[in-house]
């Protein structure tokens, strides 16, 4: 049965702040195919959570994704020594202009990132603006796929109880209440 839309804005929220201090059963990071690591989220994720996480993407790239992890997909690791147990890795899109079917592939994140955590039972999930730091994708827009997939998402599952959207900065944060405003 669907939840009605009062519930649904009760299970989504908006933190501005640094995600790795998050106390939420899993953060999700704005990796890349390597999983090797990288600037921005990414960086801070593995700086602040351990030696542990990069072990365990290495072990997994090896395993699983020896040519890398494709992008919209996701794959979880443990969270180290951040108070997250889990984080989520997916590869964003690289914004090229918007006709290269960025939307959907940055949509593909989030439905992969929230299936891992349905499936695991993980009932809080954070989540960074993934793809709109260096990746370029335009703030806006992008808040707009989130916020859009999240609630399709939370609409139809009951796990995860709950999301947190957390920006860094107050354009962020202004865009996200704006897209969160909308129906
Ligand atoms: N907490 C919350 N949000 C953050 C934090 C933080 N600690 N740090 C940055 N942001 P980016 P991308 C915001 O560049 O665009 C890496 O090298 C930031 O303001 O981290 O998906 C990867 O390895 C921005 O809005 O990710 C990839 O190669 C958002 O997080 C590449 O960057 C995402 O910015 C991925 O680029």
């Amino acid at each position: 049965m669907p939840t009605p839309l009062a519930d649904l804005a009760a299970r989504i929220r908006l933190v501005q702040g640094d995600i790795t201090r998050q106390p939420v059963a899993a953060i999700v990071n704005a990796a890349n195919s390597s999983l090797l690591g990288g600037g921005g989220v990414d960086g801070a994720i593995h700086r602040a959570g351990g030696p542990q996480i990069l072990e365990e993407c290495r072990h997994l790239r090896e395993r699983l994704y020896p040519s890398g992890l494709p992008m919209g997909q996701a794959v979880a690791t443990t969270g180290g020594n951040l108070p997250a147990k889990y984080v989520i890795h997916t590869a964003g899109p690289v914004w090229h202009g918007g006709k290269q079917h960025e939307a959907e592939q940055l949509a593909a994140c989030y439905q992969s990132c929230l299936k891992i955590a349905s499936a695991r039972q993980l009932d809080s999930v954070a989540f960074p603006g993934i793809s709109t730091g260096i990746y370029g994708y335009p703030k806006a827009e992008a808040a707009a796929v989130a916020v859009r997939e999240v609630r399709a998402f939370l609409s139809q599952h009951p796990v995860p109880a709950t999301v947190t959207f957390v920006v860094f900065d107050d354009e962020s944060r202004r865009l996200y209440e704006q897209a969160l405003a909308g129906a």
